[in-house]
């Protein structure tokens, strides 16, 4: 590792790592043993003709390390990027927590790791999916780790029912297809007859699925959790992390070009975002109930699949989140982190949400296999930043040497150490949270409102969200091979909203059947009455809440063109100055611009300057950018509306609702681009045509442009 690189953004858990860094440059190149090589190009022959012989530990040591090179992947989040970072504390959560990372002004290292959760490691970033969003906090009382997701609910409200759900979505187990995608036959089989997953249908349906990049995602704990403060109160709080740039999404057939041009898109992005110094921040909040209210909603706290809307109980910022700097090595890092919900520090507690209790079980569970023993924690990424004691010992590629004689306790031969700390000197102590109650294998009657938030999500949403949403349940349907897999969802859908339903059948060419005689899983035991378990009805007060909305997000109050991509394109001939005067607006507003042109190299203007081209159209596409301006200049513009890659440029930028520019001279490409009347595209919200850079900087700002896709596309 380099020097410079080494000491960038700086932190604990940074030079902690530092032990384990190793970096070749300028070094001899050894066995595992150390022993210089001196032929690492032949193996050892009877002969340069002959058999090569077993002698040749050389050759075995390395071949045998290849052959072990790969590990199970994550069972589920298998594709993931990460990042370092810190944690610094606002002077708000103390009086919540005494846990010592959220005393005012603290700062703490972390890793943090987004995945989708469906697809193989190797599978595409743009996949209809959640996304997690992991982040293991290295704190002076040990490791608290927050192992959310980019949407506050879940499919299923009991950790005993992860691996059905888990199986109907994986590709399906006959061919192992479609991969990384929920559009078959097997995952809408299980959601049509689990009214439970409705609520988290909605979001996933929606373009929380699809998102823009990882910086502009929202994230969030699920559960239900306690914080505990200094005098032992507890409180139920749920937790949330809010992106600084706000929340951005793509189009669906922008992600489906995405995921073969560019299926790193992602990952490219978070990478590419942190070298350039744009490091990504959000704020993490909680919305906080008393124990006391916890029975005054009309949903149960300890309910997965329900969100507490913001309007009842608002967002508390208790500090921010800052990615600063890239791991070193992607599978040292990045694959070998394990995160637990388990791993908590005094001050943070559980609820009874019987999603996070199955949880606590298999987290460890799974790193056992994954990483293939018992001192997972022993990894670098996962060792926390204090020292750690106690009489755990042995195992397969066990690092730390425990000296002395004693590991067990009580013991009077090392005085009876490691010894339990109080609660004053850091100790962790569960809540003592009241519990009596038979033990039954049940769902609780508070569990069985199925669809009342799934209303409230699809009603807050904006027009262009909910044109998205029936595209996106089309679409999906539209995959599945059975018939009667479509029907189930209609009359699910007809749960949430009538209207919803009947916009999705249009699609399908199908009526919304009647519900009678529908067996759906409401969780009943084998004993249980059925009668007993079904879902609540709806009782038309659903109402609506903002925070729900794309579209009500803090970037969208806060227009700004910080870190968006821009392409400009441009061919031999074209007008420099255009460029210029573009490029400098853009950087100017933190947002960065490309020349896109038919060959790479230099482009050579009209007045005889050369520029250097970023991309050639062969190995970009718009589906890269937020925003496409056609520079200036007759000759330019000329050659690209010969290039059909330059039309196409233009006509999915323009499809895709977003910016599109063109100094006066560029107007001809976008007659070329245009579907439907020619001159209507010159008409269309965000079009700006202008000699200057001004008219486009501000469409930028303003991101998509809505309106034409209710005008262009087929009315859903
Ligand atoms: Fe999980 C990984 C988030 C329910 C079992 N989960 C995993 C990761 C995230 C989540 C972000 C990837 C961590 C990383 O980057 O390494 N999981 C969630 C959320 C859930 C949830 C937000 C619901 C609120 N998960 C859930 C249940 C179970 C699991 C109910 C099992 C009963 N999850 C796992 C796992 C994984 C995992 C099998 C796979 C790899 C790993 O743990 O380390 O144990």
């Amino acid at each position: 590792m380099s020097k410079q690189k080494s000491e960038k953004n700086h932190n604990a858990k940074l030079s902690e790592l530092e032990q384990n860094r190793e970096d070749s440059t300028g070094k001899f190149l050894t066995t595992n043993q150390g022993l210089r090589v001196n032929d690492d190009q032949n193996s050892l022959k009877a002969g340069d003709r002959g058999p090569t012989l077993l002698e040749d530990f050389i050759l075995r040591e390395k071949i045998t390390h290849f052959d072990h090179e790969r590990i199970p992947e994550r069972v589920v989040h298998a594709r993931g990027v990460a990042a370092h970072g810190y944690f610094e504390a606002y002077d708000t959560g103390a009086q919540y927590s005494k846990a010592d990372f959220l005393k005012a002004g603290t700062k703490t290292p972390v890793f943090t790791r987004f995945s989708t959760v469906a697809g193989s490691r190797g599978s595409s970033d743009l996949a209809r999916d959640v996304r997690g969003f992991a982040v293991k906090f290295y704190t002076e009382e040990g490791n608290f780790d927050l192992v959310g997701n980019n949407m506050p609910v879940f499919f299923i409200q009991d950790a005993i029912k992860f691996p059905d759900f888990v199986h109907a979505v994986k590709p399906e187990p006959h061919n192992e297809i479609p991969q990384a995608a929920s559009a078959h036959n097997t995952f809408w089989d299980f959601i049509s007859i689990t009214p439970e997953s409705m609520h988290m249908i909605m979001w996933v349906m929606s373009d929380r699925a699809i998102p823009r990049n990882l910086r502009m995602m929202e994230g969030f704990g699920v559960h239900t959790f306690r914080l505990i403060d200094a005098q032992g109160t507890a409180r139920f709080v749920k937790f949330h992390w809010k992106p600084k740039l706000g929340v951005h999404s793509v189009v669906w057939d922008e992600a489906l070009q995405i995921s073969g041009k560019d299926p790193d898109f992602h990952r490219r992005d978070l990478w590419q975002a942190i070298e350039d110094g744009n490091y990504p921040e959000w704020e993490l909040g909680v919305q906080i109930v008393e124990e006391a209210d916890e029975t005054k909603f009309d949903f149960d706290l300890l309910d997965p699949t329900k969100i507490i809307p913001e309007e009842l109980v608002p967002v508390t910022k208790l500090g921010k989140m800052v990615l600063n700097r890239n791991p070193d090595n992607y599978f040292a890092e990045t694959e070998q982190v394990a995160f637990h919900l388990g791993h908590v520090v005094p001050g943070i507690d559980f609820s009874n949400d019987p999603l996070l209790q199955g949880r606590l079980f298999s987290y460890t569970d799974t790193q056992l296999k994954r990483l293939g023993g018992p001192n997972f924690h022993e990894i670098p990424i996962n060792r926390p930043v204090v020292t750690v004691h106690n009489g755990q010992r042995d195992g397969h590629m066990r690092q730390q040497i425990n000296v002395g004689k004693t590991s067990y306790s009580p013991n009077l031969l090392n005085e009876n150490t490691p010894k339990q700390a109080k609660q004053s000197e850091g100790g962790f102590a569960s809540y003592q949270e009241r519990v009596d109650g038979n033990k039954v294998r049940a769902r609780s009657k508070s569990f069985r409102d199925h669809y009342s938030q799934a209303r409230l999500f699809w009603n807050s949403q904006a027009d262009w969200e909910k044109v998205h949403i029936v595209k996106a349940l089309q679409f999906e349907l539209g995959k599945v091979e059975e018939e009667s897999v479509r029907e189930r969802m209609l009359i699910q859908l007809a749960q949430v909203a009538d209207e919803l339903a009947t916009r999705v059948a249009k699609g399908l060419g199908l009526e919304i059947p009647s519900a009678e005689g529908v067996q759906l899983n409401l969780g009943v035991p084998a004993d249980a009455d059925p009668a007993e378990y079904q879902s609540r009805p709806l009782t038309g007060k659903e109402g609506k809440s903002d925070a729900l909305s794309i579209e009500n997000t803090p970037l969208n109050a806060d227009k700004n063109i910080k870190t968006k991509q821009v392409a400009i394109l441009a061919a031999d001939g074209a007008d420099g100055d255009s460029i210029t005067a573009l490029k400098k607006a853009l950087e100017a507003g933190g947002a960065q611009a490309k020349l896109v042109a038919p060959h790479l190299g230099k482009l050579r203007t009209g007045a005889g300057e050369t520029i250097k081209i970023d991309f050639s159209l062969q190995t970009t596409a718009s589906v890269m950018f937020d925003g496409v301006y056609v520079a200036g200049g007759d000759k330019s513009v000329q050659a690209l509306t010969q290039q059909p890659d330059a039309v196409n440029f233009i006509n999915e930028a323009y499809r895709h609702c977003k910016p599109v520019g063109a100094a006066s001279a560029g107007k001809a490409l976008l007659k070329a681009a245009a579907y439907g009347g020619a001159d209507d595209i010159l008409q269309g919200d965000g079009v700006s045509i202008d000699d200057g850079p001004d008219a486009f900087v501000a469409n930028l700002a303003i991101g998509r442009f809505w309106s034409r896709e209710m005008m262009s596309e087929p009315k859903v």
